[in-house]
C-alpha cells in the first residue's frame, strides 16, 4: 500500500485540479485496495468533495440542511470510531517483528515456527497494563501483558502471556471477582490504574491462593524501565506435539536480550504524570532509532512420566518451575522492528485469542487455561466483531478457506453457490484433510473422572513459592517488598482489611515481610490474626498419587532483578547545561554516547541554543521545565561557568536530588563537583561503597563512569532518608 508521502498534495492541486482517480469499473478491481492515499479528498462513496469546511446552510447564518450527506457520513462515521475497550490489557502498544529459530525442534513439537534453524515467522507484539483504562498511564504498578501473534506458514498461533509467570487465581470462575475487585471501585470509579485501594485487599485478603502473584505484583518487576528490559512468560503450562503425536509438557519464557531493568516506585508515580507515554514512546522511538527490542524464546520442557515429580502441581498457574530444576533452552529470537502505520487499525483491532493454536502446540487441563479458551473468542466476536479475522492485523499469512460466510462486516466476496461440506457442486471443496500429517489434532489425553466442581488438593499450597520468591531476593528488593505492601495497606481505609492481609497471608509467606509491613501500618501482628476474617473454604478432592522425594528449591536466582544489564544502548542521558558550559566536554559525551547507541540530551533553563565557553551556539534538545529528570537514566554535568547558574537555579538541584534519589548514576565534571552541595546531597564518606555519583576531570573518565554506573543500572545503597525529592 503507497505511504506518506502521496498524501502530500502537490504545487497546484488541492480543488483547483482535477484529481488524479482511481480508474476501477471491472468486477477483479473490486478487491484491489481501495485506501491508497489519493491528492484529493473523496467521501465514502468516492465522491469528489468540494468543501470540506463548510457545512450546507440555509443561508450563510442559516439552520444546517438535513440533506447534507456529506457532513453527515462525516459526523457519524466519527461518532462510531470506537469499539469496546477490552475489559482488561486496555491500555496497550505494539510493534512488528519477527521470530527466528536457533534450531529444528521438530524432535518435540510440529509447530511450523520451530521446524528448521533459521526459520522466519512474522509476529505482532501488544503489550499492555492489566488495569487501567486506555488512557491510563504506562508505568502503574501493575502486571504487563506480553502477547504474540505468529503468522506462521501453518497458521496463526498467539502466546497471550505476561510479564511474570505465574497468575492470582487458579480456577477461571474466579476471574471476573479479582478484575472487580482490582478495577476502580464501582461507586465512585476511583482509583484508575491501582491495586492500592480496598476492594482488591479485601479479595486478596479471602483468596489465599493469590500470595505468589502478589509477591511478584509488589516487587519492582511491576513497572519495568522499558518493554524492552522486562521477561515475557507464557504462564501455563502448555503441551509441544511431535509428529508423531508424542506430547511434552512445556513452559515458554522471553527472555529480554538487554537484560531486566525496573524502574523504582516513586519514580514510577511521578512519570506517570510528568510522561504518561513512558513505555510507549520509549519502543516507538528505539525502533525510529533502529535499536530493536529483541527476546530470546526459552522453553522449558517436562516429560508426561514427569507430571507428578515437582512438590507442586505443573497445571497450577499461581506456581512457578524453577529454573534450577529444569534449565531453560533457548531455542529462537524474536526481534520487533517496525512500529504500526495505524494504532487503531492495527494495536487496537489485533485478537489475541488463547485458542489461537497450531499443529504442534496444545492445551493442559490448567483450570485457567481452560477457561481462557472460551473467553477470548467470546472477547473478540463482540469487541471487534465476527470477522475479525479478516481484518489486516489478524489474518494469518497462509491462505484461508472454509464455509464460513456473512455477519456485520463481511470483507471476502465468496463466488459461487456452494458453502457447505460435503459437496458435489463445488468439486468437494473445500475438503477436510484426516489424511494430512500438518493438520490439527488434539492431542489424545486420556480422562477419566467424575463430573465434579472442586479442586485438586495439590492446587491447595498457596504459600510455598510465595516464600521462595521472597528467599531469593537480594536484601534491597526485599525492601521495596516490604514498602509496596505497606503502602498499597496504608491506603486502604478499612483496618480489618489492612488487618487481614497480614494475618491471613502475609505471617504465612514469611514472619518477616509480615514484622515490617505491619510495624510501618500501625498495625500488631498478633492481633491481626486473630481479627482477620476466615478465608475461604477451598474444596478439596482425594490428592493425586504424588511419589516422595519430589522435586523443590528454596531459592531461585533466577529470580531476582539484582544483576548487571550488558551495555548501554538505548540509555538516556541528561546532560545538564547552561551559558558558558565546557563545550568541548560536552561534545566529547555526547559523541561517545551515540557511538554505543545511547542518547545525551542536552538539558537547558530555555528551549533554542546556548553559548558555551567559547561562544559557540550548542542545540539544546528540551527546556528543564519539559525534562523532568524522571524519564533519564543517568545524569552528568559538564563544568564551566553554567555550573554558577546551575547551582542557583532550583530546577536542576531539584533534578540532581531527584536522580539521586532513585539511584541514578550521576557524573559531574570538574566544577560541577560542587552541585553536590548545592543540591544538599550526602557526601559519600571515604571507604562507602560504590554510590554511583562520580567526580571527574574529562569527558573519557565521565564516560567509563556513565557506562559503569548505567551498566549496574541503580546504586540502590545510597542514604537517601534527608534527599529532599
Ligand atoms: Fe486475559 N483477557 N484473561 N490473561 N489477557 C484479555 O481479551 C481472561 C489471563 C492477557 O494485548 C481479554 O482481547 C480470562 C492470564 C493479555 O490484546 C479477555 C482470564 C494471562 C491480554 C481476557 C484471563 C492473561 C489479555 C480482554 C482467566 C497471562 C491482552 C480483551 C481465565 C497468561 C491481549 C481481550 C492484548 C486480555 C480474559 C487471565 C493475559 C477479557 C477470562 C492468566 C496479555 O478476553
Amino acid at each position: 500500500m503507497p505511504k506518506g508521502k502521496n498524501n502530500a498534495p502537490q504545487a497546484g492541486g488541492g480543488h483547483d485540479k482535477p484529481a488524479p482517480r482511481q480508474e476501477t469499473g471491472k468486477t477483479a478491481d473490486l478487491q484491489a485496495d481501495t485506501n491508497a492515499p489519493l491528492e484529493t479528498l473523496t467521501n465514502n462513496q468516492g465522491v469528489l468533495v468540494s468543501d470540506d469546511q463548510n457545512s450546507e446552510k440555509a443561508g450563510v447564518r442559516g439552520a444546517s440542511l438535513l440533506e447534507d450527506f456529506m457532513l453527515r457520513e462525516k459526523i457519524t462515521h466519527f461518532d462510531q470510531e470506537r469499539i469496546p475497550e477490552r475489559v482488561v490489557h486496555a491500555r496497550g502498544a505494539a510493534a512488528h517483528g519477527v521470530f527466528e529459530a536457533y534450531e529444528d525442534l521438530s524432535d518435540l513439537t510440529m509447530a511450523a515456527p520451530f521446524a528448521a534453524k533459521g526459520k522466519q515467522t512474522p509476529v505482532f507484539v501488544r503489550f499492555s497494563t492489566v488495569a487501567g483504562s486506555r488512557g491510563s498511564a504506562d508505568t502503574p504498578r501493575d502486571v504487563r501483558g506480553f502477547a504474540v501473534k505468529f503468522y506462521s506458514d501453518r497458521g496463526v498461533w498467539d502466546l497471550v502471556g505476561n510479564n511474570m509467570p505465574v497468575f492470582f487465581i487458579n480456577d477461571a470462575i474466579k476471574f471476573p471477582d479479582l478484575i472487580h475487585a482490582v478495577k476502580p471501585e464501582p461507586h465512585i470509579e476511583i482509583p484508575q490504574a491501582a491495586s492500592a485501594h480496598d476492594t482488591f485487599w479485601d479479595f486478596a485478603s479471602l483468596t489465599p491462593e493469590v500470595s505468589h502473584m502478589l509477591m511478584w505484583a509488589m516487587s519492582d518487576r511491576a513497572f519495568p524501565r522499558s518493554f524492552a528490559t522486562m521477561e515475557g512468560f507464557g504462564v501455563h503450562t502448555w503441551r509441544l506435539v511431535n509428529a508423531k503425536g508424542e506430547a511434552r509438557f512445556v513452559k515458554f519464557h522471553w527472555k529480554p536480550v538487554k537484560g531486566m531493568q525496573s524502574l523504582v516506585w516513586d519514580e514510577a508515580q511521578k512519570i506517570a504524570g510528568k510522561d504518561a507515554d513512558f513505555n510507549r514512546r520509549d519502543m516507538a522511538e528505539a525502533i525510529d532509532r533502529g535499536d530493536f527490542l529483541e527476546w530470546e524464546l526459552g522453553i522449558q520442557v517436562v516429560e508426561e512420566k514427569d507430571e507428578f515429580a515437582f512438590d507442586f502441581d505443573l497445571l497450577d498457574p499461581t506456581k512457578l518451575l524453577p529454573e534450577e530444576l529444569v534449565p531453560i533452552r533457548l531455542i529462537g529470537k524474536m526481534t520487533l522492528n517496525r512500529n504500526p502505520d495505524n494504532f487503531f487499525a492495527e494495536t487496537e483491532q489485533v485478537a489475541y485469542c488463547v485458542s489461537h493454536i497450531i499443529p504442534g502446540i496444545d492445551f493442559t487441563n490448567d483450570p485457567l487455561l481452560q477457561g481462557r479458551l472460551f473467553s477470548y473468542l467470546d472477547t473478540q466476536l463482540r469487541r471487534v466483531g465476527p470477522n475479525f479475522a479478516e481484518l489486516p492485523i489478524n489474518r494469518p499469512t497462509c491462505p484461508v478457506s472454509n464455509n464460513q460466510r456473512d455477519g456485520f462486516a463481511r470483507h471476502t466476496i465468496n463466488p459461487g453457490r456452494v458453502s457447505y461440506f460435503p459437496n458435489t457442486l463445488g468439486g468437494g471443496c473445500p475438503m477436510h484433510r484426516p489424511e494430512a500429517v500438518d493438520a490439527f489434532r488434539s492431542y489424545a489425553e486420556k480422562i477419566d473422572g467424575a463430573k465434579i466442581r472442586a479442586r485438586s488438593k495439590s492446587f491447595t499450597d498457596f504459600f510455598s513459592q510465595a516464600t521462595l520468591f521472597w528467599n531469593s531476593m537480594a536484601p534491597w528488593e526485599k525492601d521495596h517488598i516490604v514498602d509496596a505492601f505497606s503502602f498499597e495497606l496504608n491506603n486502604c481505609e478499612t483496618k480489618a482489611v489492612r488487618q487481614a492481609v497480614i494475618g491471613n497471608l502475609l505471617v504465612n509467606i514469611t514472619p518477616e515481610l509480615a514484622a515490617r509491613v505491619a510495624a510501618n501500618t500501625g498495625l500488631d501482628v498478633a492481633e491481626c490474626k486473630r481479627v482477620a476474617p476466615k478465608p475461604l473454604a477451598v474444596e478439596t478432592v482425594a490428592p493425586k498419587t504424588m511419589p516422595s522425594g519430589r522435586r523443590k528449591v528454596d531459592a531461585s536466582p533466577a529470580l531476582s532483578m539484582d544483576k548487571p544489564v550488558a551495555g548501554i544502548k538505548g540509555r538516556r542521558v541528561a546532560i545538564l547545561a547552561g551559558d558558558g558550559v565546557d563545550g568541548k566536554a560536552l561534545a566529547a559525551l555526547q559523541a561517545a554516547l551515540e557511538a554505543e547507541g545511547a542518547i545525551g540530551e542536552v538539558i537547558a533553563p530555555k528551549a533554542g541554543t546556548i553559548a558555551d565557553d567559547a561562544g559557540k551556539p550548542v542545540a539544546v534538545t528540551r527546556p528543564a521545565p519539559n525534562a523532568p529528570s524522571v524519564i533519564y537514566d543517568a545524569v552528568a554535568v559538564p563544568g564551566g561557568a553554567s555550573v554558577a547558574t546551575l547551582a542557583k537555579l532550583g530546577l536542576a538541584l531539584a533534578f540532581l536530588a531527584e536522580a539521586f534519589k532513585h539511584g541514578k548514576p550521576i557524573v559531574l565534571l570538574d566544577a560541577a563537583a560542587a552541585l553536590i552541595g548545592a543540591a544538599h546531597l550526602p557526601v559519600p564518606k571515604a571507604g562507602d561503597a560504590n554510590q554511583g555519583v562520580t567526580a571527574c576531570a574529562d569527558a573519557r573518565a565521565a564516560m567509563a563512569a556513565l557506562t559503569a554506573g548505567l551498566e549496574q543500572h541503580r546504586f540502590r545503597n545510597r542514604d537517601v532518608d534527608a534527599v529532599m525529592a
